[in-house]
């Protein structure tokens, strides 16, 4: 790709995302049950094996989200208007954000992703598209305060937040990031959230265990990235891939299974596992109507319209700060 001129990149520290990796690393394999938090999955490698993820027949979130962008391109565009500033959370490949750039015409894009080498490509490839639209890149964990560049400060803000992303977080931590952004955002400011719903266990389970096994792979990914990134010795092959539905919290989560006992290093600590215990690598939660809504406003958000009419259900939300 040549010289793209309305691209900038605000790049965070790779020191501070290897060493926080690194913490919570230990801090997970530390705790029972084991847990690693999902952002974790998205090296290069990871973001790689999600966007396969994305286009599987079984994974409906993409294709209904993106079927609702679609379909509701006119109504998106009265909703929100011509001119905001969009700032894109975990922004990945940003496939569906030129669907919503043709429906409502921005002033300026903020993609803002954890993963650098993806961001890079995908800003780079949006900004050569729109080549009239100043897209700043920037490179950081949006569950953590990001400090926006300056030159969108004085524009109306519309905060995009795809792919039911939010699923990711239980309750409370997605609270505290909806408030962040708020402040972050501020006042005047919109919000588009992707959510999914609750729906028929069995799809829901298939979406998340693949007969190709691509969800695997994400999966293991984790641990072949705590190998190559922090000198870890985990017997990949020794684990499996889970996902199953948990019905008190509605959610999927998926977990790395021992198949047998195991023990490894990760940067010269050492670790047992007990075979069929797990490290729980994911919780992805499912939103009924009102149960979304509740979250936004816990957040400081207040639902203006929803959008939610595709089979298998999925929720696109605007709301108002
Ligand atoms: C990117 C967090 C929305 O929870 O559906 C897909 C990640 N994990 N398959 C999701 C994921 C397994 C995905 N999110």
């Amino acid at each position: 790709m040549g010289v793209v001129r309305n691209l900038r990149q605000v790049s965070a520290d790779d020191a501070g995302v290897d060493v926080a990796f690194r913490a919570d690393v230990h801090a997970g394999l530390s705790q029972r049950p084991k847990a690693i938090p999902a952002r974790w999955f998205y090296d290069t490698t990871g973001s790689a094996l999600f966007e396969d993820i994305t286009a599987l027949p079984e994974y409906y979130p993409t294709r209904s989200e993106t079927e609702l962008l679609r379909r509701h391109a006119v109504e998106l565009a009265e909703a929100i208007g011509a001119g905001r500033a969009v700032v894109e959370l975990g922004s990945g490949s940003s496939t569906k954000t030129p669907l919503l750039f043709e429906a409502i015409a921005p002033s300026a894009y903020v993609p803002v992703d954890i993963s650098g080498d993806f961001l890079r490509d995908s800003a780079a490839g949006l900004a050569s598209r729109f080549p009239g639209l100043p897209v700043y890149a920037v490179e950081a964990d949006f569950t953590q305060r990001v400090e926006l560049p300056r030159e969108i400060c004085p524009l109306p803000k519309l905060g995009f937040f795809p792919g039911s992303t939010i699923g990711n977080m239980v309750a409370r931590t997605a609270v505290d990031l909806l408030r962040n952004w708020r402040a972050t955002l501020g006042d005047g400011a919109l919000m588009l959230i992707g959510v999914d719903r609750i729906k028929d266990v069995a799809l829901l389970e298939r979406a998340y265990d693949d007969p190709a096994g691509v969800t695997a792979a994400f999966n293991l990914n984790l641990l072949e990235r705590i190998n190559r990134e922090l000198g870890g010795d985990i017997p990949v092959e020794n684990f499996s891939h889970r996902a199953v539905w948990n019905d008190v919290h509605a959610r999927i989560e998926m977990h790395l299974v021992a198949d047998c006992d195991v023990e490894f290093g990760v940067d010269g600590r050492r670790y047992a596992m007990a075979k069929d215990e797990t490290i729980h690598s994911e919780n992805s939660h499912k939103y009924g109507p009102r149960d979304a809504s509740l979250l936004l406003r816990a957040g400081g958000w207040t639902p203006l319209a929803s959008w939610d009419d595709v089979d298998p259900a999925f929720a696109l939300i605007l709301a108002e700060a």
